[in-house]
């Protein structure tokens, strides 16, 4: 069955945010290599890449569904944080906005009984309290840094086979 209208131009705005997390992340890779966080930078470049193959998975799905997806036109990022935690809240509440967004798409995907597209939202449901989760245990360990030994042990501790 061919996509309608209304769940394309849902899955449109949603590929538009996942692009704009791909540029979000993508610019605080740059942020973390100019103050020279070379380990958060390599984190961030990937999950700046991640959110580019989440926008092409959804174009893929609607490409799949005889629709034609668009990106739009993306709007700019934030550009500066004060420090590495900074980043990290902002991305945990970004997630939880993302969290949001797709929510909203599983609604129009029910209000149009689109059953393949309730089906390929599904998995990003389950993505997103991924998403949450690993950017919360990222914050965490800031919250813990005034015990940096413990917050290291904790890490250690966490690589038991
Ligand atoms: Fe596309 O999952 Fe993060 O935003």
């Amino acid at each position: 069955m061919q996509i309608s209208k209304k769940m394309q131009e849902a899955f449109d705005e949603q590929i538009n945010w996942e692009m704009w997390s791909a540029n979000l992340y993508l610019q605080m890779a740059f942020w973390f290599r100019k103050e020279g966080w070379k380990g958060f930078a390599h984190w961030m470049y990937k999950q700046s890449a991640e959110e580019t193959g989440h926008a092409m998975d959804m174009a893929e799905f609607v490409l799949n569904r005889g629709g034609h997806p668009n990106v739009g036109a993306i709007k700019a990022v934030p550009t500066e944080w004060s420090d590495p935690k900074a980043v990290f809240e902002a991305t945990y509440k970004h997630e939880q906005q993302v969290t949001e967004l797709i929510n909203k798409l599983a609604d129009v995907a029910d209000a149009e009984k689109d059953r393949a597209s309730i089906n390929f939202i599904d998995r990003y449901i389950d993505e997103q309290v991924q998403e949450e989760q690993t950017a919360l245990d990222i914050l965490n360990l800031f919250l813990h840094r005034d015990d940096h030994a413990v917050a290291l042990i904790d890490d250690k501790l966490a690589t038991r086979e």
